[in-house]
């Protein structure tokens, strides 16, 4: 039985956790950095206690100062939310030794999802469908070569501890081969410590949709239907919605029991999303799973009445599943505001909020950690609000979605609000044609 969460996290998602954890009667711990003594999850936990100065390596990410707040506080559990520790199997290693429940999956799965080419092995043995390719780690550019021959080009060559687009490289021919190959080891090398690489056929017109699954310690797994995720901007998700606008029931059915095989091939437990790349005829193939809840999980919830955080909580502590497999009730987006100008490439502005007005309404949701006064650290993440709308209609979701961006008042700093108000009104966007190449091909302010 859990009675009291450390939350080893930060700004929204610290917010929501704790909101969660007390909905159920939990008591809370706060964690935080000596610049994040006036946020609000230091405000809103039962206690809260400072690991370290700013910088992340020193407070989010060390380890022995969260487990020293853990046993200092009595803590039985932690929930690490996203980023950070919570794809980190040496650290559920650790929380387990100190009899402290981790909020998340095993070290195992974490671990083997972590591996890329072992991952998409993994999911291949459980009849999840994967893109052709390199069977694991290709050791030689002669025997990278010789598998590019065969499956044909373009191809990608992977980092097998990447993710998330970092030592990833398209090669077109032949004759890019051994240069791409150089440089992607080189990368991940430097980034992952593992110069190894993968390979596989490029997937082309592709769109990223991802499969929200969620089990409990009995092997019950469920899916609760997909995530359209394609409007990114180098690797950074900006838009998000479920369900997508293109996938048929037919398809849904298909994705979610493949997700599901593939979880229960890694006996997962808590929330997971298992991530395809879907072509233009709407082949779907594995990409990667997150270990994790993600930061677009509202969409889920929204869409289906449901509450993420509360059914993984239940579940790490030992309770069955109470959520069901159900088509989607409502349609849901998820704006995700940045403290960045989207007027100057997207580049960080952190600063002082001088005057903030939030939007609200019937099907608005807001999940944010900043308030009038509010200074935004330059160490972390820029998001600083998760702005989502839901309703019956893809349409209306939307029409709400542009009332809400056009109330919300953020002054002090830029944001990404004047990029979404466009993209709310962008007929590509309503129509739902979309591929995760849409912003490298258009640039947002001539939409
Ligand atoms: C691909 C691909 C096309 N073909 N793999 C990008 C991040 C990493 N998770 C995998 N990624 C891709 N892998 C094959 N075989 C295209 C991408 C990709 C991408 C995927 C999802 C969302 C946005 C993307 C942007 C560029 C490339």
């Amino acid at each position: 039985m859990i009675k009291k969460v450390l939350i080893a996290n930060r700004g929204e998602i610290a917010l929501r956790i704790i909101r969660a954890c007390h909905e159920l009667g939990l008591r809370t711990v706060a964690v935080y950095s000596e610049a994040d003594k006036r946020s609000l999850h230091v405000r809103f936990a039962n206690e809260a206690v400072c690991i370290g100065p700013a910088s992340s390596l020193d407070s989010y990410l060390k380890i022995t100062s969260i487990i020293s707040a853990a046993e200092l506080t009595n803590a039985d559990a932690i929930h690490p939310g996203y980023g950070f520790l919570a794809e980190n199997a040496d650290f559920v290693k650790i929380c387990q030794d100190h009899d402290l429940t981790f909020i998340g999956p095993s070290a195992n799965a974490i671990r083997n999802m972590g591996h890329k080419s072992k991952a998409k092995e993994t999911m291949r043995r459980a009849g999840v469908p994967v893109v052709p390719g390199s069977d694991g780690i290709v050791n030689s550019i002669p025997e990278a070569s010789k598998i590019a021959a065969e499956i044909g080009y373009p191809v990608m060559l992977k980092a097998v501890a990447g993710g998330g687009g970092k030592g990833m490289r398209l090669v077109d021919e032949p004759s890019g081969l051994e240069k791409a190959f150089l440089l992607a080891s080189n990368e991940a090398e430097t980034f992952f410590n593992n110069p190894d690489l993968y390979l596989e056929k490029l997937v082309v017109g592709s769109r990223h949709i991802e499969v929200q699954v969620i089990g409990d310690k009995f092997g019950n797994i469920i899916h609760l239907n997909e995530r359209e995720c394609s409007i990114q901007r180098r690797h950074q998700k900006l838009i998000e919605e479920a369900p997508s606008p293109v996938v048929s029931e037919k398809l849904r059915a298909t994705m979610g029991e493949a997700s599901v095989l593939g979880a229960k091939a890694v006996d997962y437990v808590g929330p997971g999303t298992i991530e395809y790349l879907v072509d233009d005829k709407m082949n779907f193939f594995f990409m990667e799973m997150n270990t994790r809840i993600q930061v677009e999980h509202p969409v889920t919830e929204q869409s289906l009445g449901i509450d993420l955080i509360k059914e993984q909580i239940r579940v790490a502590s030992g309770e069955r599943l109470s959520l069901t497999v159900s088509p989607p009730l409502m349609h849901s987006i998820e704006c995700r505001i940045n403290a960045e100008d989207p007027e100057h490439g997207f580049r960080p502005s952190p600063g002082k909020i001088e005057s903030l007005h939030f939007p609200g309404g019937n099907g608005i949701r807001l999940d944010t950690h900043i308030y009038q006064s509010y200074e935004i650290p330059p160490f972390y993440d820029s998001l600083v609000a998760k702005l989502i709308s839901y309703a019956q209609t893809r349409l209306e979701a939307i029409e709400k979605m542009r009332n809400a961006l056009d109330e919300f008042v953020i002054e002090g700093i830029k944001t990404t609000i004047p990029f979404h108000q466009k993209m709310m009104r962008n007929k590509d966007f309503i129509d739902g044609n979309i591929d995760t190449k849409y912003l490298e091909r258009n640039d947002w302010k001539n939409m």
